[in-house]
């Protein structure tokens, strides 16, 4: 079992054919970013040393000057928490760029940092590749600094441009990062005031996000309405209940103008393959502040919970210091999440059971209960057409304990699972421990710790024969206190 909810790729079809596909489905690289749920987000630009959340865009240069930057400790930090890439804030909306841009001398090589030879970007790619993580970029469109923002010249000649250069000049990314605040008050090159833009129209998006797939044909694009993933309509760490990875905009909506509680449930039959990702702050802002603390492991886990539990992804904000290096306090509490995913799903319980189905698809093997087991998270338990609510029952050799629940859906085949319950044969019957909606990727429940040697997966709706992927029990451990190792408010 993977240490996150992670898929592979083939579909081990038998003798008799798969389902057809209910609805829509992922994209191949939707479906390898279904494969990395947990990845990270750094917030480090001129913000860190002045202390703001937004820049005015008026900052100089000279002020970013992190005394002793690491992308490997940073990322190593990240890592050891289980997640599997980093997307940096190579601009912010203060329009200060990590990287020697050509596009505006706003950039890292009028500071002070390595006397202005120095490239972020570049330091954080090679870190990547060196620690085998993946590496993504955050670019706003919004700019407060460029004398051009809200006339087309920025569009075609900074904003589209900078693109160009991240996508081409970095090696490979698993995601590019559209925020969705726009417009106001800036610098503005020193004319200031206020910049009103169509979030909608102004950026020309389709030509932007061309170029992205164009130079990186395998990386995610985030916005707020996708089109790889879409916002979760929140910043707090909770992806909906149902999270379904569907969804459909009615007219109207679209980037700038969004309906949160849509993006946090998705739409049932959607027409859009567009899953959710939760990005939320390990600090409560997302950049470094000296008066503030970060969340603890145990904290962590219920987020892990709430969105990668919940089929959507997990973007979790981990933002250096002044020094340029990540604090004492996240690192311990990254690595202690890391040692309690790594424990908890370190062993199936359910690997060994013997599964009997009600109804296994043309009675080929291929299809067959004990596919949720195998360790293969492709082959799939899958029914005949015309069975819409089987069951599986599984036998565990001898009784165990558990707390934690998994289930997957082959998510190649669409979503197929409007309701679904896992029961726990208890004192001579069956007692339902956990139910959902909608599974998609990867459902976890926590459920109270249960010992028995019996579990029942009861498909209680669906439109088509289900196709279930993975079916996991674990003992999830207890926390220790939480004691950040240089505590309360601190500087290094
Ligand atoms: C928001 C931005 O305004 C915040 O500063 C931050 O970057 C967050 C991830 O997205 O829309």
């Amino acid at each position: 079992m993977a240490l996150a909810c992670g898929l592979a790729v083939q579909h081990a079809g038998g003798a008799v054919a798969p389902p057809a596909p209910h609805g829509v489905t992922p994209t191949s690289a939707q479906v390898a970013h279904a494969a990395r749920p947990f990845y990270t987000f750094c917030h480090f630009t001129v913000d860190t040393f002045t202390g703001a959340e937004w820049g005015s865009g008026a900052e100089k240069p000279a002020i970013f000057n992190p005394s002793a930057f690491d992308a490997n400790q940073i990322v190593t930090s990240l890592k050891a928490a289980g997640a599997r890439g980093v997307i940096l804030t190579c601009k912010h909306h203060d329009g200060f760029c990590l990287w020697p841009t050509k596009t505006t001398p706003h950039n890292v090589s009028a500071s002070p940092y390595k006397d202005g030879k120095g490239d972020i970007v570049r330091e954080f790619a090679d870190a990547c590749k060196k620690h085998d993580f993946e590496l993504g970029v955050y670019v706003s469109p919004w700019d407060r600094n460029s004398e051009h923002y809200g006339t087309p010249k920025y569009v075609t000649d900074v904003y589209h441009e900078q693109i160009r250069e991240l996508t081409t000049q970095y090696g490979k990314l698993f995601e590019v990062w559209f925020d969705g605040a726009n417009g106001g008050s800036g610098y503005y090159g020193g004319k200031g005031g206020k910049r009103r833009i169509d979030a909608k129209t102004y950026y020309n998006w389709q030509v932007a996000w061309d170029m992205v797939l164009k130079n990186q044909p395998e990386a995610i694009i985030f916005s707020d309405v996708g089109p790889g993933v879409r916002w979760c309509g929140n910043e707090k760490g909770h992806a909906g209940d149902p999270c379904r990875a569907t969804i459909d905009f009615p007219p109207g909506e679209g980037f700038g103008n969004v309906n949160t509680g849509r993006l946090n449930a998705g739409t049932l039959g959607g027409k859009l393959w567009i899953p959710a990702e939760v990005d939320v702050s390990i600090r409560p802002g997302w950049f470094f502040h000296e008066n503030e603390n970060p969340r603890s492991p145990e904290n962590l886990m219920q987020i892990y919970l709430d969105s990668v539990g919940h089929g959507a992804t997990l973007n979790l904000n981990v933002p250096p210091d002044k020094r340029g290096l990540l604090h004492e306090n996240d690192v311990e509490s990254l690595k202690q999440l890391g040692a309690h995913l790594r424990q908890t799903f370190a062993v199936n319980l359910a690997a060994n059971a013997t599964a009997k189905a009600s109804n296994t698809r043309g009675n080929d093997p291929a299809y067959g209960p004990d596919k949720m087991l195998d360790n293969d998270v492709w082959s799939a338990w899958v029914s005949d057409d015309a069975v819409t609510t089987p069951e599986v029952e599984l036998a565990l050799a001898v009784e165990k304990s558990f707390n934690l629940i998994l289930l997957r859906e082959d998510i190649r085949l669409g979503l197929r699972l409007e309701g679904v319950a896992v029961d726990a044969w208890l004192d001579g019957q069956w007692k339902e421990l956990a139910k959902a909606e909608s599974v998609g990727s990867c459902h976890l429940w926590r459920v109270a710790e249960t010992r028995t040697n019996k579990v029942r997966i009861r498909v209680t709706k669906s439109p088509v024969s289900p196709a279930l992927s993975d079916f996991g029990l674990f003992l999830e451990p207890a926390f220790a206190p939480w004691v950040p190792p240089l505590g309360g408010a601190t500087k290094p």
